[in-house]
């Protein structure tokens, strides 16, 4: 039986193409700063959202984790949306390693506005409080669907974090599937963040890697906490090739992704067993929800015709569109929801 993988765009497997730009790599020492392919990557992203440097790392968490850590002092506060990748699903790293304190705040599809930002930053008088030390948001947001952060909110929020003298984060491990969905350009997102952590191992489909960017002093001290986060690698252009031929050939490819993914929740939207709001459906991912039982029941079913979702609550349930999934396959998932759920 065919296998129609939908859980994550993480599981994607690199290209022929891209194994062939892996293995022709130039690689040296990256601890010692001598890997050519690992610095062409981070000039090439740095330049894309206009900072001054950029630091390759083996994660989207760590990215977003080394960000928490060089914006923050032990014992502050940082603002976060409630279902933040960075709360969530980082496993408790913002406690654990840099000895922060989360505020979450209710958003609106993982969108929090500059107003209710700025009534949430601590006043830096009162001795009760824990400095706010950063803020973040994520763009797109995962756990909303694949929303897209509006620009104009960005803006004010990006006044509010210059006028209180706190930190901007972008959490961007999917800041590509916004830019090619709105023609924002990745400089426009550099200009209104500090930082922005970007993922080549999601939709881009290279196998591993993020890039945080920032200015050169932020890197610079970025790169010392990623040696103390064990995340110091060593030949590693293999992998920064990956991440560049990612960047050169997939990202026109993500329009390709959202496509299937409309299609997907427009059928969805036509199912009795499920309820899903199209307005959430912007990108590469599609949430909806099941009228009755739960969803890991559906799951259950649609594993046993081949094709995989992950629970993304009691009743909810996440696809997510990538390149290893064709238009057939969406259009075979489709016929299968049809077959089974209508
Ligand atoms: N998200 C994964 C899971 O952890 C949920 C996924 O399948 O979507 N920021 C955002 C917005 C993410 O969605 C993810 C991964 C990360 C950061 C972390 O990236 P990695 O997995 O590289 O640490």
């Amino acid at each position: 039986m065919k296998i129609i993988d939908l859980r994550s765009d993480t599981i994607t497997k690199p290209s022929p193409e891209m194994r062939a730009a892996m293995s022709a790599a130039e690689v040296g020492d990256d601890v010692f700063g001598e890997d050519p392919t690992v610095n062409e990557l981070q000039q090439v992203v740095a330049r894309m959202f206009d900072k001054e440097a950029g630091l390759f790392v083996p994660s989207g968490t760590m990215g977003n984790q080394l960000a928490v850590k060089t914006h923050t002092q032990p014992g502050n506060e940082i603002i976060l949306e409630a279902d933040a990748h960075i709360f969530k699903y980082e496993a408790g790293a913002a406690g654990m390693l840099s000895g922060v304190i989360t505020k979450i705040l209710p958003g609106t599809n993982g969108v929090l506005t500059a107003a209710q930002i700025d009534r949430s930053v601590n006043n830096l008088d009162d001795i009760h409080a824990a400095p706010t030390g950063l803020i973040a948001l994520e763009n797109t947001h995962n756990r909303a669907g694949g929303t897209i952060y509006p620009i104009e909110e960005i803006k004010k929020i990006a006044d509010v974090s210059r006028r209180r003298h706190i930190p901007l984060h972008l959490d961007g491990a999917r800041v590509m599937n916004a830019c090619v969905a709105t023609n924002i350009k990745p400089m426009e997102y550099g200009s209104y963040f500090d930082s922005i952590s970007i993922c080549l191992s999601k939709g881009l489909g290279a196998p591993v890697g993020s890039v945080l960017v920032g200015t050169r002093p932020f890197i610079d001290k970025a790169r010392y906490f990623r040696k103390a986060f064990g995340g110091g690698m060593r030949q590693v252009g293999l992998l920064a090739a990956a991440g560049l031929y990612a960047l050169r050939h997939n990202v026109d490819k993500l329009r390709e992704d959202h496509l299937k993914a409309r299609k997907l929740a427009e059928s969805i939207s036509e199912l009795k067993s499920f309820t899903i709001d199209l307005s959430t459906v912007q990108t590469n991912i599609v949430i909806f929800s099941v009228k009755s039982g739960t969803s890991y029941d559906i799951i259950d079913k649609l594993k046993s015709q081949g094709i995989l979702a992950i629970p993304f609550s009691d009743v909810k349930i996440r696809f997510v569109t990538h390149l290893d999934v064709s238009i057939d396959d969406i259009d075979h998932t489709i016929n299968t929801l049809k077959k089974h759920f209508n």
